[in-house]
């Protein structure tokens, strides 16, 4: 047996034992409240090249996206949330990480299917977002935000064809089933399992902002897919 030559202060290692272990749901949101702005880009080529983990905000237009990042992040006005359409019109990346070390970033995409965008602006943006969804080597995730009362569009058909060969090849993926606050108890039961047969093999969770419903879990998995080689959960 070796002498402690290192003793612990008593007040210390009392505090330490007092103090039950951080549980993963605080990391996981604590790391997430770190967000701030990066970077904004009207296109994809402007993009900043990046070899951090990249989790990516998709969806129709007002379907929660940038109310989702804000609430996920405890910020009120991290990304511009709003009940007006097409708010969100360029592609908005916020970085994550303790003391400014950026391990990992958000991306709030602009929503798509927005009846008021002129038929050229919408094929190119989807073309666009296409284009970022294949190509964008540092994406690790994606989280398709749907809002139950509609279920998937059309266009989240596409998005959902558009990434099945990187989901199959392991990209992370997550439809959040938003607002769920406008549904009953029931109807959450029946979305949810409706959309685990649509979700092509993906996670699928309810959350709702007002109510606060599924953040905790959504935070958790966002913390796993960008630290997937610490643990399976942060604490
Ligand atoms: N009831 C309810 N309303 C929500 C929820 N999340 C978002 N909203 C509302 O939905 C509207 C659109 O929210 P945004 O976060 O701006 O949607 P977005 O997907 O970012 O929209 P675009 O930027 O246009 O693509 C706003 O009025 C929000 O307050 C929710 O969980 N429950
Ligand atoms: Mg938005």
């Amino acid at each position: 047996m070796t002498n402690n030559t290192n003793p612990v202060a008593p007040q210390a290692l009392s505090a330490a034992i007092a103090a039950p272990s951080k549980s993963a749901a605080t990391v996981a949101s604590g790391w997430l409240h770190t967000a701030r702005f990066l970077t904004t880009a009207p296109q994809l080529h402007f993009l900043p090249k990046l070899d951090v983990p990249e989790i990516a905000f998709v969806g129709r237009s007002n379907a929660g996206k940038s109310t989702c990042i804000n609430t996920l992040t405890q910020q009120k006005q991290l990304a511009f949330a709003s009940k007006k359409p097409g708010r969100t019109q360029h592609i908005n990346l916020f970085s994550l990480g303790k003391q400014g070390v950026t391990d990992a970033v958000l991306t709030d995409l602009p929503g798509y299917g927005y009846a008021a965008v002129p038929k050229q602006d919408k094929i190119r943006w989807q073309q666009v977002m296409a284009n970022y969804l294949v190509t964008r080597e540092n994406l690790k995730g994606i989280v398709l935000m749907c809002d139950p009362r509609h279920g998937l569009t059309e266009l989240d058909e596409v998005l959902l064809e558009v990434i099945r060969p990187r989901v199959e090849q392991g990209l992370n993926f997550l439809v959040v089933l938003t607002k769920a606050d406008k549904l009953t108890r029931s109807e959450q039961t029946k979305a949810l399992s409706i959309m685990k047969l649509q979700a092509g093999g993906g996670e699928v969770r309810l959350f709702s902002a007002p109510k606060r419903q599924g953040i905790d879990e959504i935070a958790l998995l966002l913390w796993q897919w960008a630290h997937p080689a610490v643990t399976s959960s942060p604490a």
